[in-house]
């Protein structure tokens, strides 16, 4: 690794390629320790560039055997070969190149490029792989038409896929076989995917709403045929969706989808041939829980999505990554909304934002959602491209409202089709199509930070009017030393005594919608802004950021009184459960202020009322589940300047056993009341009744009364879904009950222990034990045999949830797991970089901590630090260090 440089890449320094390609030929010959890869590629000069520049193509730990230009062979001195480039200085203005080179698949344990997993080859290029594949101009602005031929063994292979449509297929000597596949679409070489094993497929079809049939296959490992029903469901629904709603149709006759157990994310779209993390794919009812089923339609649905916001119509750079990533995310996460229940998903997908991208936004790798510099792309795949990518796309759609969001859509996909874009191009689309000026709004695409709003009210009853006043600044992050007043949708309703919304007339402040609508979006700008409402008659209740309409930290200074009516009344299924949440930290605060002190934290009686007024007030069970949750301790973390990590995690542990004590007979009626019976179906009804019983339950196991400990081994041993089996089996494992526990996970293993994906969730619910043999524990486990440091879902399983769900360990004083997770990432980076510099994430959040685990965690940095690293890693522990 001493080899790489570690150069910052500069947005402003963007060039258009010097070199366009018309067609592209690949040609594997697939060896595990000995692939060739043979190209035929044909170049012309762009004519946007100058004349005369040399031909610079990217490859990576590749052999090469030969080149030639239009048939001649070049000599060594024709060409240069450093680490990371192929260079020929002379090349006429139109050419064809041929190269050959040999890799190493079975040898790439950073499971970028072309690897094996298990017995299979398959590939992962987004976003530079493919340059360890073969020599080319790695970047998503060089667009071109891919024919592939795949060689390999019959008998251990008989399965050979690529992009697009197989055109032809034969018998070669030596008991190989051949396959060609054709992608007429012209795209960039990280779509590229190649797929070659020993596999078995589940075939279905699905109509366009032109009337073309498309064939949908999804290729398993042949253990794994029983669990493919799920995503190809989940599939066919969005596809029909993305008809309905954006107007879109697949455009190839073959959809593929491809499972594999080594893999970095979640999924990835190549055209026409999806290659996802196994995780992410296979579910039956038995091995996987509602969590994992709807997860599954989530991804699924977001990489047939990206064929047109993102493959289709791709990014010009990796700056724009965003441009792909947040527009399919937003899409996504309306798809998943329209087949659950809306509200519900829009808080998950919230408290996920508020804890995890905030987090991020806060700490040393802020960046904006299109960043302007970086060393590694592949550190850039984050929270903030992502879901605050998202977030910026759901307001765009708000400001613009259904109609005319769909008709930027359509002029984006239409102006832009074959193109590759920025995020100019989008947002100049949605301008055209609607007439709105973004020109203020853009900045959220550059600055960093998560914005805070502080509101204030005023009433005057004399002249009935309302006023808020609304000030936002943004945070310095450490990226960015100057932050300016972004442009702010902010939803608001107004809540009457009786708890109805009063009509809105603004007589100051701009606003979306029509004069006495029950809620407004109103559009602040400045630094500090006034909203006047007349014709109040009595003093409200303001509902702010309903739906969540922007990404931003919001304070009001709300009282109890004012929670609790928001909490009882508003019609905003967010917002109620949001007040919920701002009542719970107010009193979980309060209970950690008595813990310093060292008095007995009490929990405040009036959150066990309001909490006990939620079973009486009618609200659906999935909406009741969510808003019986306490705030996460992670989210709680984000309440505190300096973390106080140990307070938090016993007084939220009281306050859990306080609700149990004083709810009891509310809950236990709740768990009789949620038993399903029937078939297991992964329907959002279902999912709610078992979610609603089991957090119920998991309340009750506080206590641990010897019926309920009796109650949760019982459902353990006889559940017929996974989901109530994983419910009970963490209940027990979570529990004090030392030798149920042992019994359960003894029981689980033995059950499962030859599902891959079954035992990360072993796996997890260890490492996430909140015993303080947990450290101990975790080492232990890294030494079973169904661990390994090669699989990034056993290090996810074990490693990361232990580091990021199990706070009150990892941060143990004794910076014993500070070190442990040191050691491991250094063992890691060798082997996969990605992995690692994602896995040290924690570490690099010391600056919210006390100043002992301060330096504790540092001192790992620096140690760090001093070794060889991989660029991914070097990146982000230089942003780390202080
Ligand atoms: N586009 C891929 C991510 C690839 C990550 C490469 N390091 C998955 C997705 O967002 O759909
Ligand atoms: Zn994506």
């Amino acid at each position: 690794m001493s080899s790489v440089n570690n150069d910052i890449i500069y947005l402003k320094d963007y060039l258009p390629p010097a070199f366009l390609i018309q067609t592209v030929n690949l040609e594997f010959d697939l060896s595990p320790h000995e692939t060739r890869v043979r190209s035929t590629i044909t170049f012309t000069r762009n004519q946007e560039r100058n004349a005369g520049l040399p031909l610079e193509l990217h490859g990576n730990e590749l052999k090469l055997i030969s080149v030639e230009i239009d048939g001649q062979p070049l000599s060594e001195s024709q060409y240069q070969i450093t680490a990371e480039q192929l260079i020929i200085p002379d090349v006429p203005d139109q050419f064809v190149l041929k190269t050959d080179v040999q890799i190493d698949p079975a040898n790439n344990t950073s499971l970028e490029g072309l690897y094996r997993s298990n017995t299979m080859f398959c590939t992962q290029c987004e976003a530079e792989g493919f340059r360890k594949i073969t020599y080319y101009p790695d970047r998503p602005d060089v667009m071109a038409a891919f024919t592939t031929t795949v060689i390999a063994d019959k008998t251990e292979y008989p399965v050979l896929l690529s992009n697009g449509n197989p055109v032809k297929k034969g018998e070669l000597d030596n008991n190989r076989h051949f396959v060609v596949w054709q992608d007429p679409f012209d795209k960039p070489a990280y779509l590229f995917a190649l797929v070659a094993g020993d596999l078995q497929v589940v075939k279905d079809t699905f109509t366009t709403m032109s009337g073309r049939e498309v064939a949908l296959e999804i290729w398993v490992e042949p253990e794994n045929i029983t669990k493919c029903d799920h995503a190809m469901a989940s599939l066919k629904a969005a596809m029909k969706w993305d008809e309905e709603v954006y107007g879109r149709e697949y455009d190839l006759d073959i959809y593929m989808i491809v499972a594999v157990n080594d893999f970095n994310m979640g999924a990835m779209e190549n055209k026409g041939l999806n290659i996802f993390n196994s995780s992410c794919v296979l579910a039956r009812p038995d091995t996987a829980t509602d969590g994992a089923f709807q997860r599954i339609e989530g991804v699924v649905a977001h990489e047939y999505f990206h064929n047109w916001s993102g493959n289709r119509v791709t990014c010009r750079d990796w700056f724009q990554l965003s441009l792909k990533e947040g527009f399919t995310v937003y899409r996504d996460q309306c798809f998943s909304a329209d087949m659950n229940d809306e509200a519900v998903k829009r808080i998950e997908d919230v408290a996920m934002l508020r804890t995890a991208q905030f987090a991020e936004d806060a700490g040393p790798t802020a960046h904006p959602v299109r960043p302007d510099h970086f060393i590694e792309i592949s550190n850039f795949y984050t929270l903030t491209i992502y879901e605050k990518g998202s977030e910026i796309v759901r307001m765009i759609a708000n400001l613009l409202g259904p109609d005319l969001f769909r008709k930027g859509s359509d002029l984006y996909f239409e102006r832009h089709d074959g193109q590759a874009v920025t995020v100019e191009d989008f947002i100049g689309a949605m301008a055209d199509a609607s007439g709105i000026d973004f020109s203020q709004f853009m900045r959220w695409y550059s600055q960093s930070g998560t914005p805070e709003l502080t509101v204030s009210g005023h009433y005057d009853a004399a002249a009935q009017q309302y006023t808020l006043t609304i000030k936002q600044q943004t945070p310095v992050t450490k990226d960015q030393p100057e932050k300016l007043p972004l442009h702010i949708p902010v939803k608001v309703g107004l809540l009457n005594g009786a708890g109805a919304d009063m009509p809105l007339t603004l007589s100051a402040g701009e606003a979306s919608g029509a004069q006495g609508d029950h809620d407004r979006v109103l559009h602040l700008r400045e630094a500090e802004q006034v909203f006047v409402f007349e014709n109040i008659d009595e003093e409200p209740v303001p509902s702010l950021l309903r739906g969540f309409s922007a990404p931003v930290k919001l304070d009001f200074g709300y009282t109890q009184a004012q929670l609790l009516h928001l909490m009882r009344h508003d019609s905003d299924g967010f917002n109620r459960w949001d007040a919920g949440q701002r009542l719970a930290i107010t009193a979980l605060k309060a209970m950690v202020t008595q813990f310093e002190a060292g008095q007995i934290p009490k929990l405040d009686s009036a959150l066990t009322e309001a909490y006990k007024g939620l079973f009486e007030s009618g609200l659906n069970p999935a909406i009741l589940a969510e808003m019986l949750m306490l705030p996460g301790e992670a989210y709680l973390a984000e309440q505190f300047d300096i973390v106080p990590v140990d307070a938090i995690h016993a007084c939220r542990n009281i306050a859990r056993k306080t609700l149990a004590e004083t709810l009891n007979a509310e809950l236990e009626q709740t768990v009789a009341a949620n038993q399903l019976t029937g078939e297991y179906r992964p329907l959002a009804e279902d999912i709610a009744k078992r979610r609603l019983k089991n957090i119920c339950q998991s309340y009750l196991m506080t206590l641990e009364a010897d019926a309920v400990v009796e109650r949760s081994w019982q459902q353990f041993s006889t559940a017929d879904n996974m989901t109530d089996q994983h419910a009970a089996l963490t209940a027990l494992v979570h529990s004090k009950q030392d030798e149920k526990a042992k019994a359960a996970l003894e029981s689980f293993e033995q059950q499962w222990k030859d599902d891959a994906l079954v035992m990360d969730q072993w796996f997890q619910v260890q490492a996430s034990r909140p015993h303080p043999d947990a450290l101990a524990r975790v080492k232990a486990l890294m030494e079973h045999p169904a661990f390994s440091l090669k699989n990034p879902n056993k290090v996810r399983s074990l490693i990361s949830v232990y580091c990021n769900q199990n706070r009150v360990n990892f941060h143990s004083i004794d910076g014993l797991s500070y070190q442990f997770l040191a050691d491991v990432v250094l063992e890691l980076d060798g082997m996969n970089p990605q992995i690692a510099s994602r896995l040290i994430t924690p570490l690099t959040r010391w600056q919210k901590m006390d100043a002992k685990r301060q330096q504790l965690m540092q001192a790992e940095l620096q140690r760090i630090a001093a070794a060889d690293l991989s660029k991914d890693l070097f990146e982000v522990v230089q942003k780390a260090l202080p």
